[in-house]
């Protein structure tokens, strides 16, 4: 990549803005150098692209292919300054230009392509993937509306589109010369031609499946990698078909196919377009990835699988499986046994969650409407693998309808992809051994050697280097700038545990950054923090296994506490809350709307008096996390007991410095085990317990309501409105009493609130807080995703 001087990078930009906006350097608006900075990048990027993809191929490299519905990447600008090596030259140029950095880069559009953790792995791996020099690319939907926006309108959550594309997005490229065809529907049916099944396809809808590239620069390497978006048109010259009533209805139902991320699936029609948009994403990638191995490696197709890896993130890309075996077979002419051969040493597929109701499962007769043929593979698929089991497998003969891929009319794609995969993989220590020992057990049996664990991981270099600059600045001070390139190194921190002089700056740049989020806080919702108060923080999603309704229930508590004795005295708290509800989840909405009028009631109470504050910053995104992680000082990671997969926003609080509260759950359990429970705020019910009462039963949460006064209290004011105006909440009351308290809230009650107050007495010893921060800091490498990303290369991906 090249460099620039300070006068060479301004000289650049000037030109860049006459040429691009006809204007003067002095009369640009901060959006004008936003988009010339942008344009530097990209040159850059683009010269480092071709070159990066010259290189693989020359050297015939193994490639993975990262295939994912979510990719939420957020801001790109300072990233590729970062990655690119220029972002020290550009904020200089900026500063004697009189300009804000910050400012400047804050006129980019996030890029909201994902919903919450799943998503946001994706990007830190791509990142990750490309700093290491590794040969893979990303290939996911150019949805033309992100992740809803959200407004809180008098406490309620209202979603607006997410219109991200309004103006042009500098970095990416239209490349209509290698669209693809994906072909829906029709009727598929075959003859037999020496001896070999050849298909026949009518009445197909064709979609042309447009590629928009994303370069995703690596950490100072010269390697620029590939975010592939496919974007859903009308092929030219294409005919309506029959079921549309004309040109314009056929071309809008053909875009609706990239038109949003995650329809809604409270209706068939919604269902039925999520099952479109899969197929799309892995018929136009699969496609393409046979076409480049037939152009670039001189190899017969029976070897696709030694140049090709495909990870799929979760299940909702399984259909990758059948549509390989589709074109093996029918395109390529080859037989059952060598396309599955191929197929199943191709895919790798990782697992994100064990809830129940988020295993896809999908109709029988919606995918035979999606497309015919590929249902017949996946009969097929069941069929085979089914006899297998029973001919091979006597000690499983009994579980076949359990492993089965289709039963009931109904496709598990969770099966599907363990069946047609060769790596199967949990996202934390705990989370893999459950998949083992419950959710995928007769799987497990059959086929040990799938399974594998794989913790998850963050780019340090977005959520530390980018995000907290004055953090950055510290560490490189005292350990020198290996940790970048080896974030493991950051223990040599564990040196400075005891030198006050350190601590005390450490303190001050978690000062500087509370302040910073303190005026983000102010400018947002109007409501004054104290920056001195202890930043509490709970931003993720909102689901009821994640219990923020368990964080507001403390919040209640602490504020009976004080009007009962308002003299009390206590350490200033300020609970900070991000979090988007699904537009269909009414429950959690309603958790939204608790949170907010609980809110106004505690900050505009005169007793209270500043004790405890309670913010909610709305349309919770990656550029508001980057202001939030820096400031976290107590980081909530409260999900029951054995539901959170991983979370990776304990990992991003961790690497700033902030001290986990949290349960045993996810990868919580690895960052205890390295820092130590004197390092972490640990308490509730286990994983073991938490199963254990779901399957044998023991837990009475009426029991508790019945005698525990604090809590009765806070029940009986969710029906009658004391804590909330007036306003009442009657459907989460009745969701805890009588579905018998199915997250265990009430349970893990006494022990949550007991583990706060430690916290605030840890932390009223000022330099003891500091120096668990310090070791938080130094233990967080290991959650590095580049950590995660030598893993899947070395274990999963043989790139190495
Ligand atoms: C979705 C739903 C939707 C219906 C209600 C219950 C429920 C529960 C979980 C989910 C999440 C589906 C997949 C997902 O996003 N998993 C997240 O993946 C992250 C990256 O591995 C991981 O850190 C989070 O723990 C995990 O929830």
């Amino acid at each position: 990549m090249k460099t620039f001087t300070k006068e060479e990078f301004r000289e650049l930009l000037e030109k860049k803005v006459r040429d691009k906006r006809t204007k003067t350097l002095e009369e640009t608006t901060d959006k004008d150098l936003f988009y010339a900075i942008a344009s530097i990048i990209k040159d850059s990027i683009n010269e480092a692209s071709i070159e990066t993809k010259q290189r693989y191929i020359n050297n015939k490299k193994r490639q993975v292919s990262y295939l994912s519905m979510e990719f939420l990447i957020g801001r790109l600008i300072e990233s590729n300054l970062i990655n690119t090596g220029f972002k020290k030259v550009c904020d200089e140029v900026l500063a004697d230009l009189g300009r804000k950095p910050r400012d400047v880069y804050g006129e980019e559009q996030d890029a909201g392509l994902g919903n919450g953790g799943l998503g946001r792995l994706a990007a830190c791996f791509l990142d990750s993937i490309a700093s290491l020099g590794y040969a893979g690319h990303g290939f996911g939907i150019r949805y033309r509306y992100g992740l809803f926006e959200q407004r809180i309108v008098s406490g309620s959550q209202i979603e607006l589109p997410d219109n991200w594309l309004r103006e042009v997005y500098p970095w990416e490229t239209r490349k209509i010369d290698e669209a693809i065809e994906v072909k829906f529907g029709g009727e598929a049916d075959f003859t037999v031609e020496d001896n070999h099944y050849q298909f026949h396809y009518r009445d197909q809808e064709v979609v042309l499946a447009v590629p928009y590239d994303v370069g995703i620069v690596g950490y100072e390497n010269d390697v620029v990698n590939t975010l592939r978006l496919w974007s859903a048109e009308v092929p030219e010259n294409a005919v309506s078909p029959e079921q549309y009533k004309n040109q314009l209805e056929y071309m809008q139902s053909v875009e609706k196919i990239s038109g949003f991320l995650y329809p809604d699936d409270s209706t068939e029609e919604g269902r039925f377009l999520r099952l479109k948009q899969q197929y799309f994403l892995v018929s136009s990638t699969i496609q393409t990835l046979i076409r480049r191995f037939k152009s670039q490696y001189d190899m017969p197709i029976e070897q696709f699988h030694e140049k090709n890896v495909i990870q799929i993130n979760d299940t909702h890309p399984t259909f990758g499986i059948p549509e390989l075996m589709r074109i093996l077979m029918d395109e390529e002419g080859l037989s059952w046994e060598e396309a599955w051969s191929i197929t199943s040493h191709t895919f790798a597929y990782t697992n994100h969650t064990i809830m129940q109701e988020a295993l896809e499962k999908w109709p029988v007769e919606m995918v035979k409407r999606v497309s015919p043929r590929i249902y017949m593979i996946i009969h097929e698929i069941n069929e085979r693998f089914c006899k297998q089991v029973f001919d091979e497998h006597e000690e499983l003969r009994d579980r076949i309808s359990e492993l089965a891929v289709i039963s009931d009319d109904v496709i598990h794609m969770s099966k599907l992809a363990i069946v047609g995969s060769y790596s199967v993989n949990g996202v934390a220590a705990l989370h893999s051994d459950i998949i083992k020992d419950y959710t995928f057990h007769d799987f497990y049996r059959l086929t040990p050697e799938k399974f594998n664990n794989k913790t998850n991981g963050i780019t340090h270099r977005r959520w530390l280097m980018g995000a907290n600059p004055g953090l950055t600045d510290l560490i490189t001070d005292a350990i020198g700038d290996h940790w970048i390139k080896s974030p493991v190194e950051l223990n040599q921190l564990l040196r400075y545990q005891n030198d006050n002089g350190f601590l005390d700056r450490l303190a001050e740049v978690k000062l500087q950054n509370k302040k910073i989020l303190q005026d983000v806080i102010y400018k947002k919702t109007g409501i004054e923090v104290n920056e001195h108060s202890i930043f509490d923080v709970q931003v993720k999603r909102l689901h009821e296994y994640k219990r923020q309704l368990l964080n507001i229930f403390h919040v209640i508590h602490l504020y009976n506490e004080i009007k009962r004795n308002p003299k009390l005295k206590m350490v200033p708290q300020t609970f900070i809350f991000g979090a988007k509800a699904a537009p269909s989840y009414h429950l959690a909405k309603e958790i939204i709307r608790l949170i907010h009028l609980v809110g106004d009631l505690v900050n505009e109470d005169k007793d209270v008096a500043g004790r405890i504050k309670v913010v909610f910053l709305e349309n919770y995104n990656v550029t508001l996390a980057e202001y939030i992680m820096p400031a976290a000082e107590i980081s909530e990671q409260i999900s029951t007991a054995s539901m959170e997969a991983s979370g990776t926003g304990n990992m991003k609080m961790m690497m700033n410095g902030a001290v986990t509260l949290g349960t045993m759950d996810g990868a919580n359990v690895e960052i205890a085990e390295l820092v130590g429970k004197e390092n972490i705020l640990i308490f509730g019910l286990s994983s073991e317990e938490v199963i254990s009462y779901q399957n044998e039963g023991g837990y009475q949460a009426n029991d508790i309501y019945q005698t525990d006064d604090r809590l009765k209290s806070i029940l009986d004011g969710l029906k009658d409105g004391r804590y909330a105006k007036g306003e009442t909440f009657s459907d989460i009351y009745y969701r805890i009493l009588t579905n018998n308290d199915p997250y265990f809230i009430l349970k893990d009650f006494t022990s949550y609130l007991e583990t706060h107050i430690k916290a605030v007495t840890l932390y009223e010893n000022k330099q003891t807080w500091n120096k668990m921060s310090l070791v938080n800091i130094a233990q967080s490498g290991k959650f590095s995703s580049d950590r995660t990303i030598n893993e899947y290369a070395t274990d999963i991906w043989k790139l190495i």
